[in-house]
């Protein structure tokens, strides 16, 4: 058996976490591959909203495995919360929840680093949602820092404290003033509720999973364009948010991807900074903001909105190898009278359908078509059959011009507002 992904085609936020819990009956597994506590991703059903940062998806449905791969960096005050909310609510937790002693540990140092860098960084800051993912990454490529595997080991408080040192050394030569020791207790009790958990080679899990036939649906975080290596350099996250991310994040072969569901909005946002071609500062764009609800999941900041951009889209799919499309947020355009679509760039006097390497040269400007919109309210349908037809004119355009099936149209977010058109 094959293992599917589902990820971001955008700059994140596309709705992952509600539809990774709308497939998650179809799988047995469910599987984060990178990432961290910077992700917010969000599902609701029966009336309430959770919000999820390092846990899959999948959690609230019974007798599922949920991993968290080696490619996802753990910060143990953040799981504690979420773990002990989980099982406030009666999940399940120590039976299905697996983590791999590969994953990387968040330390509050690198918390202070992170923070550290933003502040040194002044106007040009990247825009971190300041949980320590960039400083904890460098430290997994740096060949410095502590996984998973290490909390059992007898010389684990000798790392702890190695590495802590190395930060406090690096922090005394900035500005940035800095006390961990309340955040150092919290993290200690996160170590010991980890110690009490599953802890797993998750590598072999995933493949011993998909050799004995078992469904597994790996859920990706923040998006394409938010990608280490193909994102907006260098605001982006500091991981591989794309198809490939899930081989090395999990320990999957690449033969052995199967379906790859790209997810995106039927307009765009970002939160953070760098570029955004299609940004909109208008009334339109505040707009966006207000009926899509855009705001940070994990910080509460509010998100740039704008209309949906075809380059990028494309690239995104190319990047990925996307076999099928998901689009979310339809019913945030309902009351649009036209809807926009960005199909080129011009740049520098030119017509360009792609990203430029230098994509934040203020020269690059959208060039838009005009769709019809549409006015009626999508939240209550129960099938794609009742979709207005300036709706099903847009899903057409849009499959037409990426060459790739729309097989799920979300207009809600609750599990029941989903709608499949296979
Ligand atoms: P980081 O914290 O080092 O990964 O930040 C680097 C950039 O990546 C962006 N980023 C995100 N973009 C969208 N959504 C994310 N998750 C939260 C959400 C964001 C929030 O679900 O809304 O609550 O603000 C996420 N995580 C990281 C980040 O904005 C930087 O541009
Ligand atoms: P993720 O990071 O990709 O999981 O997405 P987030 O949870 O950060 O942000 C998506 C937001 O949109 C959440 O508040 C979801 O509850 C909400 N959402 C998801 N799908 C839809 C949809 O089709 N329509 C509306 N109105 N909201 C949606
Ligand atoms: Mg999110």
């Amino acid at each position: 058996m094959k293992v599917d992904v589902l990820l971001g085609l955008q700059w994140g936020d596309e709705g992952k976490g509600k539809v990774v819990d709308v497939l998650t009956p179809k799988y047995n597994v469910i599987a984060r591959f990178q990432g961290g506590p910077n992700a917010g991703h969000t599902l609701e059903f029966d009336g309430i909203k959770h919000v999820l940062h390092t846990i899959p998806s999948g959690i609230f449905h019974k007798d599922k495995a949920n991993v968290v791969g080696n490619g996802v960096v753990i910060d143990p005050v953040i799981f504690k919360k979420e773990i002990d909310a989980l099982v406030e609510m009666g999940v399940d937790v120590k039976k299905s929840l697996l983590i791999s002693r590969k994953a990387h540990l968040i330390l509050p140092t690198h918390r202070m680093l992170d923070a550290a860098s933003e502040q040194a960084k002044g106007k040009e800051k990247i825009g971190s949602t300041l949980k320590g993912i960039g400083p904890t990454y460098m430290d997994k490529t740096g060949r410095n820092g502590l996984r998973i595997g290490d909390i059992e080991s007898p010389e684990f408080m000798e790392k702890y404290e190695a590495l802590k040192g190395k930060h406090d050394d690096l922090l005394s030569r900035s500005e940035f003033e800095y006390d961990v020791t309340e955040m150092e207790k919290a993290w200690f009790e996160g170590i010991e509720l980890l110690k009490s958990l599953t802890l797993i080679d998750s590598e072999h899990f995933i493949n011993d999973a998909a050799k004995n036939n078992q469904t597994i649906l790996a859920e990706g975080a923040q998006g394409t364009l938010l990608d280490i290596d193909f994102g907006s350099y260098p605001f982006v996250t500091s991981s591989n948010t794309i198809t490939a991310g899930a081989c090395t994040g999990l320990g999957v072969a690449p033969n052995n991807i199967g379906e790859v569901f790209g997810i995106f909005k039927a307009y765009c946002t970002r939160v953070g900074s760098g570029p955004f071609p299609t940004e909109l500062f208008d009334e339109t764009g505040e707009e966006l903001r207000k009926v899509g609800h855009e705001f940070g999941a994990t910080t509460g900041r509010p998100r740039r909105c704008g209309w949906i951009d075809l380059p990028a889209l494309k690239y995104a799919i190319m990047i990925n190898g996307v076999t099928q499309l998901i689009m979310t947020k339809a019913d945030v355009l309902s009351n649009f009278e036209t809807i926009k679509v960005c199909t080129h760039y011009s740049y520098k006097g030119e017509e360009i359908d792609f990203l430029p390497y230098d994509v934040l040269d203020a020269e690059i400007k959208p060039l838009y078509k005009e769709l019809k919109g549409w006015t009626e309210d999508l939240t209550g349908l129960a099938s794609i059959d009742e979709i207005p037809a300036a709706l099903n004119d847009y899903i057409e355009y849009l499959e037409r011009e990426l060459e790739t099936p729309i097989t799920i149209v979300s207009v809600g977010p609750d599990r029941s507002q989903t709608l499949m058109r296979e």
